[in-house]
């Protein structure tokens, strides 16, 4: 044997343990290391994949479905990955389509529903047609319609877990910048502009910057606004209210909704806006809708989604939606709301 044929065989094996040691510290240090495992084998075995995301989507939902979509086309370009759900609000709408999918490709299929904790909430009920379902989520688990449920609650993004899973596995699969921002954009929204993130999510949202994504273009995206959802906005300052014990809250009718020609989601937005008042450690936008009155609620040190799970809804502990169906019942959950905050303020008087 040659000198050179020597080191090419001892550089071979030295590789090899590397790759054998990381594996061992892997496992070792990372106790979701065997169920990232068991997704990628049942990833590996379909043909057909379809990812549902909840129903209208956010940044997260969407940026999730569809960075999965581009993360697993590019390492498996034999197989049919589709995204379905529709419905896509028009400032993610850069982000890319949808695919609009017949019934029959649901046989033999594997459902990946991301970013979802209940069946009722996703988009798309024919997910249900598929021979399998691995839901992927980090929201309070309220129930667990996979055949496997990945669920972390402690990531702030369903994006970052898909990131982690991407990292996991950063040997074999490659993920492209059309990926990366997919999943950036989901952490930033989810996070706050990070700004609930940890020092993990840094961690892992860096690595999508690493593949050199627009973030200017990103941003610009995000955030301008049509002229008529930024006149609203003049609207909720002037007209928001605040319960005896401060819980800020704005009702925003159709009436006034249709009168400053903003949308929906334009309206629904508004609700982070009640986010800086003083001593308001909780606050609710309420938008009337034909039949219902759907309720945004959001909050700091104090846990709100059980008062979510008491009117038809729930979501994270600081972030939570609910649907009331007249003002007696809205006028309930503000009482609610205010009890919670008057208890809360009486035991933290070190907070104000
Ligand atoms: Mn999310």
């Amino acid at each position: 044997m040659g000198i050179k044929d020597l080191f090419r065989k001892t550089e071979k094996a030295v590789t090899e343990t590397k790759v054998f040691q990381d594996v061992v510290s892997t496992l070792k240090d990372d106790p979701f290391y065997k169920d990232k495992c068991e997704i990628l084998k049942k990833i590996e075995e379909y043909e057909t994949i379809i990812i549902h995301r909840h129903r209208r989507p956010d940044g997260d939902a969407l940026g999730a479905s569809l960075g999965l979509r581009s993360l697993l086309r590019t390492n498996y370009p034999e197989k049919k990955i589709y995204s379905v759900g529709g419905d896509i609000p028009p400032y993610l709408e850069f982000l890319g389509k949808e695919d609009e999918i017949d019934d029959d490709k649901y046989q033999n299929a594997l459902v990946i529903v991301v970013d979802t904790a209940n069946k009722d909430r996703i988009a798309d009920d024919r997910y249900a047609l598929g021979k399998e379902i691995i839901k992927i989520d980090h929201h309070i688990p309220l129930e667990d319609f996979g055949n496997i449920n990945y669920v972390q609650e402690e990531m702030g993004a369903a994006c970052l877990i898909l990131i982690d899973f991407y990292k996991t596995f950063s040997n074999k699969l490659h993920l492209s910048k059309e990926c990366a921002l997919c999943f950036y954009l989901g952490t930033v929204t989810d996070t706050g502009r990070f700004k609930w993130a940890d020092a993990n999510s840094l961690r892992l949202a860096s690595l999508m910057l690493d593949k050199g994504i627009d973030t200017e273009n990103m941003f610009t995206n995000l955030q301008v606004k049509r002229k008529e959802a930024f006149k609203i906005t003049g609207y909720l300052y002037t007209h928001f209210k605040l319960t005896p014990s401060g819980v800020a809250y704005i009702y925003i009718s159709k009436r006034t909704r249709l009168k400053y020609k903003a949308t929906l989601e334009e309206a629904a937005n508004l609700v982070n806006l009640l986010d800086s008042i003083k001593g308001s450690l909780i606050w609710i936008l309420f938008l009337e809708y034909d039949t219902e009155i759907r309720v945004r609620l959001r909050s700091r040190y104090i846990t709100i989604d059980d008062i979510g799970n008491h009117y038809h809804g729930g979501g994270h502990a600081k972030a939570a939606g609910a649907t009331v169906y007249n003002k007696k019942e809205m006028k309930q959950l503000l009482e609610e709301a205010d009890q919670k905050l008057q208890t809360f303020k009486l035991d933290h008087k070190e907070l104000f």
